[in-house]
């Protein structure tokens, strides 16, 4: 079907193998779960488009699923490049995960240079990133406020999830998308007027529609 979208947002999701980057985007476009691990092989695909309202706008999401391997080989810089936000993912029941999260942030910095952890949000390189914090399902080896602790202090915001149960998957991506949103609208000095309404609302499209979710 050919869709005239007012906006178009690439995300990116990296992070160690295994925390559930595939998960969490597999419930948040299709709102689904496999306990079959398939691990990500180089890149995927996923998008979800949204409604916002007021006025009405539709907004294309597309998101880029890294293999959490490529760890043990580098980022493509190519994977970055106009990036409109980054997830960086953790299981909140291995710790070594969360350890690991310093690789993620330096080489979103190695590969961007400039986020919106560096106290300059006029930038126009802005880009942003959150922290999750997937399976709180599980018994945790990181607790809730060490996440947040760290998420804090490097600038980023923090959310918590579960892919398997759904919990906070769909605000998550909400919120962040709002942000990414918001960041951009500064940038562009309102050029086409995107606008949230009062209570910055966005429509999450109804995701038994087929036409609206290609993952
Ligand atoms: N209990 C629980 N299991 C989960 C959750 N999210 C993912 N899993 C499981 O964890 C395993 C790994 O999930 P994936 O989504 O494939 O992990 P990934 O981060 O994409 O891994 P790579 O592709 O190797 O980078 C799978 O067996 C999932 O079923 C969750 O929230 N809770
Ligand atoms: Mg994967």
């Amino acid at each position: 079907m050919n869709m005239n979208y007012d906006e178009k947002l690439k995300i990116l999701i990296i992070g160690d193998s295994t925390v559930g980057k595939t998960s969490i985007l597999t419930r948040f476009c299709k709102n689904e779960f496999s306990w079959n691990y398939l691990a990500t092989i180089g890149i995927d695909f996923f998008s979800k488009d949204i409604e916002l309202t007021n006025p009405n706008k539709l907004i294309r999401i597309k998101i880029w699923d890294t293999a959490g391997q490529e760890r043990f080989k580098s980022l493509s810089k190519s994977f970055f490049r106009n990036a409109d936000g980054i997830i960086i993912v953790f299981d909140v029941s291995k710790k070594d995960s969360f350890e690991n999260l310093q690789f993620w942030i330096d080489s979103v910095h190695n590969n961007l240079g400039k986020t919106n952890n560096n106290n300059n949000n006029e930038n126009e390189d802005n880009v942003n990133v959150i922290i999750i914090g997937n399976k709180i399902d599980l018994i945790r080896e990181v607790n809730k406020e060490e996440g947040l602790k760290y998420s804090k202090e490097s600038g980023f915001k923090y959310y918590e999830t579960s892919a398997l149960t759904g919990e906070n998957i769909e605000n998550s991506f909400l919120e962040f998308i709002k942000d990414i949103l918001d960041g951009n609208k500064k940038k562009e000095n309102k050029k086409k007027g995107i606008k949230l309404n009062n209570n910055n609302n966005l429509i999450n499209k109804n995701n038994d529609d087929e036409n609206w979710c290609y993952c």
